[in-house]
């Protein structure tokens, strides 16, 4: 069941919330790596690392679901400094593969206990994501909660963060959706999300 806005208690699995007249913020439970709009202007985002060839959570779901080919794509991005591809808070795009959607961007967020202002990090990784789809002709995109699993981000903090750069787009897609694989994530994503866009 699908609903609009506000009712966030529990009986439903997708919420969805206008950001402009022709483009929606849409919240919901479930794995990203079966997530697909239209398997030709989609892309869903992979929580990865700065070495980018693949790692756990859904990095190494990710990584499974798009085949072998996706690490070679990876290896083929230039290395910025030895054995780092893409920098935290920095974002870079291959094609999708075996997965349902056409491409993935990969970014890396921050680990929130040592990076010295995590919110910034946090908010760079959601933007350049959303720049290097744009760039691609992106118009569905799908994220998990970067920074969420294994490098340790409070939830709330990390909602208020990506529902804000979210908002920044508002023109710039015709969906942008957050795909939660936790019960708990998901709830505190549609009441940060039923908070921030009364304003
Ligand atoms: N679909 C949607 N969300 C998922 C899925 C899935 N299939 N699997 C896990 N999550 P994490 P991070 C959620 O740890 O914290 C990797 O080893 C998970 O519940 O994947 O940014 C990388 O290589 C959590 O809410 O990413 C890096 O080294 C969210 O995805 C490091 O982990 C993010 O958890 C990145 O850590």
């Amino acid at each position: 069941m699908e609903c609009i806005g506000r009712p966030s208690n529990g009986e439903s699995s997708v919420v969805r919330f206008p950001l402009s007249p022709s483009s929606s913020l849409v919240i919901q439970k479930g794995d990203i790596t079966k997530w697909s709009i239209d398997g030709s202007s989609d892309a869903i985002v992979n929580p990865a690392n700065e070495r980018m060839l693949g790692g756990g959570g859904a990095d190494g779901a990710i990584h499974m679901a798009a085949g072998p080919e996706l690490v070679q794509a990876c290896y083929s991005v230039p290395e910025v400094r030895p054995g780092i591809r893409c920098p935290t808070g920095e974002a870079r795009i291959t094609p999708g593969f075996r997965l349902p959607a056409s491409h993935v961007v990969h970014t890396v967020g921050p680990i929130y206990n040592s990076n010295s202002n995590p919110a910034a990090s946090l908010s760079s990784a959601y933007r350049n994501s959303l720049r290097v789809a744009k760039d691609k002709n992106i118009q569905y995109i799908a994220f998990p909660a970067i920074s969420c699993g294994v490098f340790g981000y409070p939830y709330d903090e990390a909602a208020t963060v990506a529902i804000s750069v979210v908002r920044e787009f508002r023109n710039e897609f015709k969906e942008i959706h957050f795909v939660m694989f936790l019960q708990d994530i998901y709830q505190v994503w549609v009441n940060k999300a039923n908070d921030l866009m009364k304003n």
